[in-house]
């Protein structure tokens, strides 16, 4: 069965921070630093799914999807990280898996989608090693309680984004500049998922996924500086993260890093566990040039060199379907019989969505992105790629990281100062599209 879906994430949706015994996150730390997130949004209250599930099951019900993607908040399973189970936490994630599967439709749950506890942050969060170790015991705490009725697990969301954004540039939390420096938190997140990996077959998971945040990269133009800047961002922000996984070695890493001490016998090993699927979030193709040598230059090897000549979104991102296809395809080509099937975890685009008098969202933009998006997604298959399925980003409108409530990606419209919910005109739109797929 193609798993047809939308997807959220825990800290987007949830709210209900200090509830049932939730413990911090280092989101909840970084929210609230004055400065970090535009207008001082926070997760605090978020959908305030932690009490409206149920309406957003029914919701999803009413769409006709057969497979959910939610993230499950670590800190609400194991406050502290490690150590005693919150079972309330736990509670919460199985009266909603159970209402999801009363309801025919599949719970896919993530277990890091960015929300690592404060307290291990303190211990030095992603840079630190034992991270990887507690991530697997996090992993087999949940799955003891799940395993029976979720059949697949997703272990990381985008880790490259949570090391270039949280690590590397600090515009997400931890909100670390640590440049090239933040490369330990890419291999400790490898390896914390491989680690999961042996844990989730453990406690009876029966399919287990990585979700990669991909990209097909474009050099500025056929210039060598540029070719060799445009492969050098491919090893950073497909490679390092697909390779390991799919081959069990890094890519050439010395345009970035003189060294990989970091790497310990038999990690690779461990980080390479064969998988059920690949998870792929995409957004759009970057196009990059070779470094200017201007005083600007970050020091690293390459530069952006912004896309032109394609619509954009609100959030100003080149809206280039054909792109999806090329990126499913170079992966076949890349990894050949290394790849396996392929989701589509994330795709989607933030439209500005205001409401009209009569109260309806006519967004025709985003209903023209997702139905180009999955013919060029088609075209892959057509092409011999393997998609198992696909899940829009997002069922609501979210907190949408350093962003906080400014960009709306919902097939479901909220308003924040009431939690209404509304479905778009793009809500309808896949509703009919999924009632095709039925008598096709
Ligand atoms: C995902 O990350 C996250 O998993 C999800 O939580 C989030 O809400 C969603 O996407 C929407 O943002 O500067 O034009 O080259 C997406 C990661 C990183 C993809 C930035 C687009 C830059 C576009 N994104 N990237 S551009």
């Amino acid at each position: 069965m193609f798993l047809w879906g939308t997807a959220t994430a825990a800290y987007q949706i949830e709210g209900a921070t200090q509830e049932d015994g939730r413990g911090p996150s280092v989101w909840d730390s970084f929210a609230h630093e004055p400065g970090r997130v535009r207008d001082g949004h926070t997760g605090d209250v978020a959908c305030d799914h932690y009490h409206r599930w149920p309406e957003d099951v029914a919701l999803m019900a009413g769409l006709g999807v057969n497979a959910y993607r939610f993230s499950i908040s670590w800190p609400r399973v194991l406050p502290t990280g490690a150590g005693e189970v919150n079972r309330r936490g736990l509670d919460f994630y199985d009266r909603l898996t159970d209402a999801l599967l009363a309801e025919g439709v599949q719970p896919v749950p993530t277990l890091f989608h960015w929300d690592l506890p404060q307290a291990l942050e303190a211990r030095g969060g992603w840079m630190e090693r034992d991270v990887s170790a507690l991530f697997a015991e996090y992993a087999a705490t949940v799955a003891a309680r799940l395993a029976d009725r979720v059949p697949l697990w997703i272990t990381l969301n985008e880790p490259f984004v949570h090391m270039a954004f949280g690590y590397a540039m600090g515009v997400h939390a931890p909100g670390r500049m640590l440049m090239t420096g933040a490369l330990p938190a890419a291999h400790h997140q490898l390896l914390g998922h491989g680690l999961a990996v042996q844990a989730l077959r453990a406690a009876g998971a029966r399919q287990v996924a990585l979700t990669n945040n991909c990209t097909p990269v474009w050099p500025a133009s056929t210039r060598e500086q540029d070719v060799a800047a445009a492969g050098a961002y491919d090893i950073l922000h497909n490679r390092l993260f697909n390779d390991p996984v799919l081959l069990g070695a890094y890519p050439d890493l010395s345009a970035y890093t003189g060294s990989l001490d970091f790497v310990r016998d038999g990690d690779m090993k461990t980080i390479a566990a064969p998988l059920d699927a690949l998870g792929i979030n995409y957004y759009n193709p970057t196009r990059i040039a070779a470094p200017t040598g201007a005083p600007t230059d970050t020091g690293l090897p390459f530069a952006d060199a912004g896309i032109t000549g394609h619509p954009t979104t609100a959030f100003g991102w080149p809206v280039v379907p054909d792109g999806l296809r090329e990126l499913l395809t170079g992966l076949k080509s890349r990894y050949g019989a290394a790849l396996p099937p392929i989701l589509i975890t994330e795709n989607g685009c933030s439209q500005p969505d205001e409401p009209t008098e009569r109260g309806t969202i006519e967004d025709e933009a985003r209903v023209d992105f997702l139905d180009r998006h999955i013919a060029a997604m088609r075209q892959a298959m057509a092409e011999g790629v393997d998609v198992r399925g696909y899940f829009v980003w997002s069922l609501l409108d979210n907190f949408e990281w350093a962003e906080g409530y400014h960009q709306r990606f919902g097939l479901v419209h909220v308003d924040f100062a009431t939690g209404r919910r509304t479905p778009k005109r793009s809500y309808r739109w896949f509703k009919e599209f999924l009632e095709r797929q039925k008598t096709a």
